[in-house]
């Protein structure tokens, strides 16, 4: 009995379902159809960053050599941690930057800096990499960096102004200038067996990091710096992904590059601090200049209040993944990045003038527009 009972009710439903779904089925599609093709017209980028695991290989591994460092132990015994040893004189060392508009970052790293580096070499180019027209932020603030005038070499790149319409590739006017920064070190009097850091502004190689460079026989030619990326401030600590600043013992074939030139890669070596503006306007002028402009899809990117909200909460400027390539790197970074209440180990620049610098440390994300 009461196996039939079961077999009489079970097709009924299904008699039902099957003549009414039709109609009701293509609304649905008809209604999600174009919704789903909006969302992928919209968020197309965050959905192929998503599947980058997919898409993408990883760049080859780099090889970490270990760091090592407390205060007040002996160069010696520092040098010989890292299996070198100690030179009877320190290298010179040539600290040399494409500048941009970062000038409070650029103030705490020749500050931080000062003590190690020979010369600074500064090259500012007076339009962005995407062909705009850009004043010449440290030109017209040289009394801010008196204090570092007599180890400075400074240019002016003449960059080209793009023509409206036309489309000009940012990396190829980045790497135009990175031509001219060869000839640049040259006239600083740079020669083989010097020290040539090569960063952008906001990737601080930290002072020990330095000493160790100059007082130590047997370092390796090249290597790549890997520095704590932090975004927006020192509050927001995002991982030890930044790798592209090099440290070089000058040779007759080095060439200022910005981009993987070996696969070693020394540990825990500075500060990348991304973003770290003082004003909106500098956030909204970044935006608009860097090699990534492509990345403003929308005007509303620009807004401030957008701006100024996404920094509090540590979100990204320009709405994107990030660029990760297994789904457990990617998931676990997706979404805001956690607030640190650390200010320890940071630039010692920075915490002797914590008062001028507090947009940079915890608790202070609010940020006047210019
Ligand atoms: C630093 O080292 C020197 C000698 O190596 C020692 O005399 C001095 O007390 C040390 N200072 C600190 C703060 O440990
Ligand atoms: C940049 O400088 C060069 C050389 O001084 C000049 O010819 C050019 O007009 C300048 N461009 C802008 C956008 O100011
Ligand atoms: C602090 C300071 O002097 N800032 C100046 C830097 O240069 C710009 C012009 O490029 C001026 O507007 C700032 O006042």
């Amino acid at each position: 009995m009461f196996p039939l009972q079961v077999q009489g009710l079970v097709p009924r439903p299904r008699l039902i379902s099957r003549r009414k779904p039709p109609m009701f089925f293509c609304l649905l599609l008809l209604l999600l159809v174009p919704i789903f093709l909006f969302g992928i017209f919209v968020h197309g980028q965050k959905i192929s960053y998503f599947f980058r695991p997919l898409w993408d290989n990883p760049p080859s591994p780099f090889k970490r050599m270990p760091h090592y460092y407390a205060e007040n132990v002996s160069m010696d015994h520092l040098c010989n941690l890292h299996g070198w040893s100690l030179r009877s004189e320190p290298r010179r060392i040539f600290d040399a930057v494409i500048f941009s508009n970062e000038l409070d970052l650029l103030e705490i790293r020749w500050r931080e800096l000062f003590p190690y580096v020979s010369k600074f070499v500064i090259l500012e180019s007076n339009t962005t990499f995407t062909g705009i027209p850009k004043r010449l932020f440290f030109a017209s603030n040289l009394s801010r960096f008196a204090f570092a005038m007599h180890k400075t070499v400074h240019d002016i790149y003449p960059g080209r102004v793009a023509v409206p319409g036309s489309y000009e590739d940012p990396f190829m006017l980045e790497s135009k200038q990175r031509g001219a920064m060869n000839s640049l070190l040259r006239r600083a009097g740079i020669s083989y067996g010097d020290i040539l850091l090569m960063s952008d502004t906001d990737e601080i190689p930290s002072p020990h990091t330095l000493k160790l460079l100059q007082w130590c026989e047997g370092i390796p030619p090249v290597m790549h710096l890997e520095l704590r990326h932090y975004m927006y401030s020192f509050e927001f600590p995002v991982d030890y992904s930044s790798w592209r600043s090099t440290a070089h013992i000058f040779g007759p074939r080095t060439q200022y590059r910005h981009s993987r030139q070996t696969d070693l890669i020394f540990s825990d070596a500075g500060w990348h601090c991304s973003f770290c503006f003082r004003y909106i306007s500098e956030f909204v002028f970044k935006m608009t200049a860097y090699s990534h402009a492509d990345r403003v899809k929308r005007k509303s990117f620009l807004s401030h209040s957008r701006i100024q909200n996404n920094i509090c909460k540590g979100d990204d400027l320009f709405d994107m993944l990030p660029e990760e390539y297994s789904f457990k790197e990617l998931i676990k970074k997706m979404g805001s990045i956690p607030r640190s209440a650390s200010a320890v180990h940071l630039p010692a620049y920075l915490i002797e003038n914590a008062d001028k610098f507090k947009f940079l440390l915890p608790g202070g994300c609010l940020r006047p527009p210019e």
